[in-house]
């Protein structure tokens, strides 16, 4: 995989010097969310991880090259290119490789990337899935058997709730993917701070997150963590408001036929619609603050290994 990497000399003096990097997706910016707001965003998220004191890693491919720390430009140009940018998960990547094209990383393959490059945590704003109705559809996310084996801590803010949370909460059990809340008991639910789903793993400060990353290293246990960062309350979304705007979305969907990669975006998409424009804003203000206390964890994992 390495001859295919692309790091940026900055990131490559960080992971050299064991200065802390946190990896940042591009599929948020391509199809998670319009233009301008996205390009904003992910140079904001940049932003926010260097005034902690770490580097910041925007992963995407690029005339099929696994690039490993964007230019301002390239954030640019995909934010502007959007969804024409292709979604890439670990099934897309050979292909998107292979014949030298663009592609925005999901989860799942900003994940593998992140970890072959040495690239231990990685922010974003929510991971993918089980979705609604999957026991008829079985539609779920790669992103879950990404973290099934590929070690990588990724802060998130829950799963979105457009999904079964309840499913996924199980699927992560069933693969042993630690879900770690950060002061909380509950999963979030992305736009609100809590589903009325309760975890087993809490934590409450960045370096107890760090220590449990650095404990399952040394135990040999492979795959990720996710550690689940409720959105600030003063951001968090009324609930019944965001559970009829998401039930109305999906019954759209289903309406229109639309299945497989293009259900996240258009569901993101129709959600921010319906609540005029409100669960953008949410979803940009969460996405900072896991770039917070993704951050602060890559900072205090440093410190522990020193
Ligand atoms: N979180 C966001 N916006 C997004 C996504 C996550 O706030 O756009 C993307 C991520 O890239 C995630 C993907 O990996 O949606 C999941 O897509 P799917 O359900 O098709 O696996
Ligand atoms: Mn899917």
């Amino acid at each position: 995989m390495n001859k295919y990497l692309k790091l940026n000399p900055e990131i490559v003096d960080a992971l050299k010097n064991n200065k802390p990097v946190v990896a940042l997706e591009s599929t948020i910016i391509s199809h998670g969310m319009p233009y301008p707001e996205n390009v904003q965003t992910a140079l904001e998220c940049e932003r926010i991880i260097r005034e902690v004191g770490c580097i910041p890693a925007t992963i995407a491919i690029l005339n099929g090259e696994l690039v490993v720390g964007l230019s301002v430009e390239e954030i640019d140009e995909l934010g502007r290119k959007g969804a024409k940018v292709i979604k890439t998960s670990r099934r897309d990547l050979p292909y998107i490789v292979a014949q030298k094209k663009d592609g925005a990383t999901t989860v799942s393959a900003t994940m593998i990337i992140a970890h072959s490059a040495g690239i231990k945590f990685f922010a974003t704003g929510g991971i993918g899935g089980v979705h609604r109705g999957a026991e008829s559809s079985f539609d779920i996310s790669a992103d879950l058997e990404e973290l099934a084996k590929t070690d990588v801590c990724v802060i998130c803010a829950g799963a979105k709730a457009i999904l079964d949370l309840e499913k996924t909460l199980e699927y992560l059990e069933t693969k042993g993917v630690p879900v770690i809340g950060y002061q909380t008991n509950y999963f979030p639910a992305f736009y609100t701070r809590k589903s009325p789903y309760e975890l087993t793993l809490r934590a409450d400060s960045p370096k107890e997150i760090a220590s449990l990353v650095k404990v399952k290293e040394e135990l040999g246990l492979q795959g990720g963590t996710v550690v689940a960062n409720p959105i600030p309350n003063q951001y968090s979304m009324n609930e019944k408001l965001m559970n009829e705007a998401i039930d109305k979305a999906v019954e759209e969907m289903e309406k229109l036929g639309i299945k497989g990669k293009e259900t996240t975006p258009y569901l993101l998409q129709s959600v921010k619609e319906i609540t005029q424009g409100q669960s953008l804003k949410a979803n940009i203000q969460l996405v900072y603050n896991n770039c917070l206390l993704a951050a602060q964890i890559a900072k205090e994992y440093v410190e522990l290994k020193k």
